[in-house]
């Protein structure tokens, strides 16, 4: 094959349109702490008014239950300083029992806290705080955003919380995590327009079966996924862990897209639709693209899967 990791990254670049999200979480990180808080807060709040995210279940929260009860016994003020030392990724125990949790229980984490800030239970932003213009500015950045965008921006501040030691053991092991209910049935019978490639089709149908290990037998051995955002993950053991970490009860709605064979026999496809998340259900769809990179056996060498910066790039599919 003459293809690398490096140039199936570069696919399709022609036809993407650059995010607003990277530069909204730039903006965010030079936030002070207090403003880190106070803006999540408010962000969140305010999101909440037409979009609020499935109650975690029991078996989620088990997870976090040990840490929770600490805060929860904790004064107001040593409730703000746990805080704070999770946004400022402070190296103390319970920063460090945190940076230990998976994206999901560190979400369930902080879903319950909001909870308990609602109550009382848990020191709430001070009520004569002030926004500064710094957290203005970020908010009015937010604001901008579609419901995907910024669920995406909210997930990324709480998962880079929290300390996280290099040489520590890994996340909580994902095995001993509950499985997300659908609240919706994945979609079964997919029909994208302008693709009948089966790998793709089938790739679609087993992320929305839960069924990883299908996902995993259409890529090659040295075949690499790249999340939103992120570095591509590399060879099928890899692969299979950050599935069942961030791939569960995903709804994935394919609806068009282009297919190109090249002369070796290998394909590429550029595919855009809607996923819901099982922590906000259908009440967001976020634009997603997806980048194939087929070698000439069928076989999955390379996907990107893109957040796209506006619906009409869901139809930009052409080389500009
Ligand atoms: C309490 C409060 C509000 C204030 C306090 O001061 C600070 C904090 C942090 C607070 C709490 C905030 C909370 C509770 C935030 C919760 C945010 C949540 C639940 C966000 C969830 C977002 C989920 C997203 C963006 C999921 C995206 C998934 C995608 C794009 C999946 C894509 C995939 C596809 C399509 C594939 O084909 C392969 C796999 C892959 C996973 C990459």
């Amino acid at each position: 094959m003459t293809y690398t990791l490096e140039s199936a990254q570069n696919i399709f670049t022609d036809t993407q349109v650059p995010s607003p999200i990277p530069a909204t979480i730039a903006l965010f990180e030079q936030l002070n702490v207090d403003d880190k808080l106070a803006l999540l807060w408010y962000a969140y709040t305010e999101m909440g008014r037409t979009i609020t995210p499935a109650a975690v279940g029991a078996a989620r929260l088990q997870l976090a239950e040990g840490l929770l009860n600490q805060v929860k016994q904790m004064s107001a003020t040593d409730q703000t300083q746990f805080m704070r030392d999770l946004a400022s990724r402070a190296n103390t125990p319970l920063s460090r029992s945190y940076g230990f949790f998976s994206v999901n229980t560190k979400l369930a984490f902080w879903y319950e806290l909001g909870e308990l800030m609602k109550q009382g239970v848990v020191a709430p932003i001070p009520a004569e705080y002030q926004m500064t213009p710094g957290v203005k500015a970020v908010l009015a950045a937010i604001q901008q955003l579609d419901p995907g965008e910024q669920i995406t921006v909210l997930r990324n501040a709480v998962v880079d919380m929290g300390y996280e030691d290099a040489v520590a053991p890994s996340p909580t092991e994902t095995a001993d995590e509950p499985m997300f209910p659908r609240t919706e049935p994945a979609p079964t019978k997919l029909k994208v327009e302008g693709i009948t490639d089966s790998t793709v089709l089938s790739y679609f149908a087993a992320l929305n079966a839960d069924d990883f290990e299908a996902a995993l037998a259409l890529f090659t051995p040295d075949g690499a996924l790249q999340p939103p955002f992120q570095k591509p993950i590399v060879g099928p053991d890899a692969i299979a862990k950050y599935m069942r970490s961030e791939a569960q009860g995903l709804n994935l709605m394919p609806q068009q897209g282009i297919s190109e064979t090249l002369p070796d026999g290998s394909k590429q496809l550029k595919i855009t639709g809607v996923v819901q998340t099982p922590w906000f259900g259908v009440n967001v769809g976020m634009n997603i693209g997806w980048r194939f990179l087929l070698n000439p056996q069928g076989k999955i060498f390379f996907v990107a899967i893109d957040m796209l910066a506006s619906p009409q790039e869901l139809l930009n599919l052409r080389p500009r």
